[in-house]
């Protein structure tokens, strides 16, 4: 069957439809053995005796415990941690120009996408806000078979060859001697690495930036990382680095909000994608690109080739070429989420690979890996993994094969069976390598445009805002102060006066060193204003508010506020003393969401102290609430309250004169216009002026 011929049809539900053939509800069913029998007792093994051994003749028990006993497969080598969902992709308009990916042309057109966010260092269970790189794979499931881009929330990564990643992972798991600490480059391994391989500076000190505690997934940019190629019809190629920008913004937790979090609520990353989807705040992405023509290869001051080096968006700009709308959760998550396998090998025609030699090493290790992990070569049979389209070749056989291929023939070429399946040319949709000329001794060595360790670093650091270079300090501070060897402090110190002298001598201080003085760093005047989250777009869709309140609050702005937060798409839930209904003092009555006890002021974007003298007297008694509106507000966080919470600010030590971000309602019956002022305040996200 010619390609165009075939599968015209995929949409936006063909995967679903798919994986609905595999779906299995087990509401009004008999209990079977996997046989199929139907069991009668599944509380009580076969005993010789009520008081006797169990029998080995019992095939239920035999088989129940079996199969729980092999239930776990090998978590990831890396990203082990993660959350999925589904969605789909559709593009702006006609790519031709760039690229011939049949994905990338009809505006129509919804391709079915599988996003997988996750951290990098952590096991299965560990927490989600912990400072990380953050995983991003997109697999397409094009009709031209799937396309996985396995990407990051870094642009940069911490190595030049893939032939070092076995080592850079060693150092930043836990130590192998004492398995500690989990999730965490906060340990002489990983320093030590890093200032023994000095092209990580780059990466490193994005891994120091907020960007490594996102406030959210939905939240994060992603980055495909390596150069790739873009190939249209006529087979010309173009370097291109693929960019996903969230339509939220880029948003970010504070440290010790981080921190707590990971106790509070270690889901608190995949809860707020799984219940954003659950309430149809769908989490958008849009996809763009940063092209650079073949002939300008050599025209930067960065090798293009080069995995640690960005393309700054002032001089390469990203064009936005698409969405990406995640709408659906998965429906079960070891089946979907646990067993996908992703692959930056995936492509489809109109898309390629460069020389960028940390690529060409990740095209070995992820099919590599998923032998082991998912027991067999089959695992692209796994419903997950399945593409859209039809599949046809002469593999045959292998664990877990569930494909009955029919017929006598499994050879290529053939006479018994016409030669199929038959080779297709790129006319007809066979995929074609990109003719690259290659030339080359065979050498282990790096190329010298490789060698530029710091400048970008500096670029990174040069584009940073006051507070953001504040964090950054303070995380270099952290991570360092939990590292034992002095001499690997003082040489990540020494490292960091190749990026700028006051950082080395900030992070020096707080390790009581002194940062060298015989060191410069290179003159770097360029900054990148697009690297600084102080420049994101800013909205008030899906904040969460914890609205604090006793009996006798004040009903009239209560109800005002919710409804004017509600328009805003804002939720609010109720934090008090006990679950159940609290009266106002209007008669009106409101279900009280958490307690003090079960919630957290990190668990929220912003705070509301409703007024009504009774209700704020009532909380001001309780320690908890005193310490959840302390917290909220030194997290920077925006602080609303009637006119008798600020009793409660008071309590909290917290002088309303001029604090920046928080909002008093004077008049609680004109709820409209301090509404807004309050809901501009969460949207401002965070309120830094509180730093100095
Ligand atoms: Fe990966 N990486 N990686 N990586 N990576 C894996 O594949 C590897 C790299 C990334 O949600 C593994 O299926 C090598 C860069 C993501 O399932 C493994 C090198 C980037 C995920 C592997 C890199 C990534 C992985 C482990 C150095 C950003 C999670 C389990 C050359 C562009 C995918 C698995 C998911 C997972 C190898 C470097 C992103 C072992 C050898 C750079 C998002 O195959």
């Amino acid at each position: 069957m010619k390609k165009d011929e075939k599968n015209q049809s995929v949409n936006e539900n063909s995967k679903d439809q798919q994986l609905e053939q595999f779906r299995s509800g087990h509401d009004g069913e008999a209990l079977t053995t996997n046989q199929g029998v139907r069991v009668t007792d599944d509380e009580h093994s076969l005993k010789a005796g009520v008081r006797g051994p169990t029998l080995m003749e019992d095939f239920h028990f035999r088989e129940k415990m079996t199969h729980f006993d092999h239930e776990r497969i090998p978590e990831r080598v890396v990203h082990a941690r993660g959350y999925a969902a589904h969605g789909y992709f559709q593009v702006y308009e006609p790519m031709a120009e760039y690229t011939k990916a049949n994905f990338l042309q009809d505006p129509g057109k919804k391709t079915p996408v599988f996003v997988r966010f996750s951290t990098v260092a952590g096991s299965r269970g560990s927490g989600d806000s912990v400072r990380d790189v953050r995983g991003f794979s997109t697999k397409f499931y094009t009709e031209e078979g799937n396309y996985d881009l396995v990407g990051n929330n870094i642009p940069v990564f911490f190595i030049q060859d893939a032939i070092k990643f076995p080592d850079l992972v060693h150092s930043f798991k836990p130590e192998p001697h004492n398995e500690m600490p989990q999730a965490s480059t906060a340990h002489d391994t990983f320093w030590d690495f890093v200032v023994n391989n000095t092209e990580s500076a780059h990466t490193v000190i994005w891994a120091m930036s907020d960007r490594a505690i996102p406030r959210s997934y939905r939240m994060m940019e992603g980055f495909g990382v390596h150069t790739f190629r873009l190939v249209n019809e006529q087979g010309k190629a173009r370097f291109v680095k693929f960019h996903w920008k969230p339509v939220l913004g880029v948003h970010s937790l504070v440290w010790d909000e981080a921190q707590k979090l990971a106790g509070k609520d270690p889901d608190f990353h995949r809860k707020d994608l799984y219940e954003a989807i659950e309430k149809g705040d769908y989490p958008e992405f849009e996809l763009g690109v940063q092209l650079i023509e073949e002939e300008d290869e050599f025209k930067f001051d960065f090798d293009v080739l080069d995995p640690t080096k960005i393309w700054p968006e002032e001089l390469v700009p990203v064009k936005i070429i698409g969405k990406m709308t995640l709408n659906q959760n998965v429906t079960n998550v070891f089946a979907e989420t646990e067993q996908v396998a992703f692959h930056p090998g995936h492509v489809v025609p109109g898309i390629d690979f460069t020389n960028d030699p940390l690529l060409q090493g990740r095209l070995f290790s992820y099919t590599d890996t998923q032998l082991t992990r998912l027991g067999g070569p089959n695992f692209h049979e796994i419903p997950i993994n399945r593409p859209v389209c039809p599949f046809h070749n002469n593999q045959r056989d292998g664990m877990h094969r569930m494909t009955i291929d029919r017929g006598q023939v499994s050879y290529h070429k053939n006479s018994l069976q016409n030669n199929d399946p038959h080779p297709a040319p790129s006319n007809d949709g066979g995929f074609e390598h990109y003719q690259e000329k290659v030339e080359g001794r065979k050498v282990r060595q790096r190329s010298d445009s490789f060698n530029d360790h710091y400048s970008q670093a500096i670029l990174f650091w040069n584009s940073m805002s006051d507070v953001e270079k504040q964090h950054i300090i303070e995380a270099y501070s952290f991570e360092l102060g939990k590292v034992k060897s002095k001499d690997i402090r003082m040489k990540v110190v020494k490292m960091l006066t190749n990026i700028d002298l006051y950082l080395a001598e900030q992070v020096a201080d707080s390790l009581g060193m002194k940062a060298p003085t015989d060191n410069k760093p290179m003159e770097v005047t360029l900054s990148s204003p697009a690297l600084s989250q102080m420049n994101t777009v800013k909205l008030p869709n899906t904040r969460k508010v914890a609205l604090l309140a006793d009996n006798g609050f004040n009903g009239a702005e209560v109800s005002g506020l919710m409804e004017m937060l509600k328009k805003s798409g804002i939720t609010a839930e109720v934090i008090s003393q006990k679950l159940g209904m609290l009266k106002g003092d209007d008669g009106k009555e409101i279900e009280v969401d958490h307690t003090f006890l079960t919630s957290s002021s990190v668990l929220y974007d912003a705070l509301y102290i409703a007024g009504g003298q009774h209700s704020v007297d009532s909380l001001k008694q309780k320690k908890e609430a005193v310490y959840f509106v302390d917290e909220a507000f030194s997290h920077f966080k925006a602080v609303g309250a009637g006119k008798e919470g600020s009793d409660l600010l008071a309590a909290a030590g917290i002088s309303t004169e001029g604090a920046s971000g928080v909002v008093i309602f004077e008049n609680s019956k004109e709820v409209t216009g301090e509404s807004q002022k309050f809901i501009d305040a969460v949207v401002a996200h965070r309120h830094w002026n509180r730093m100095v």
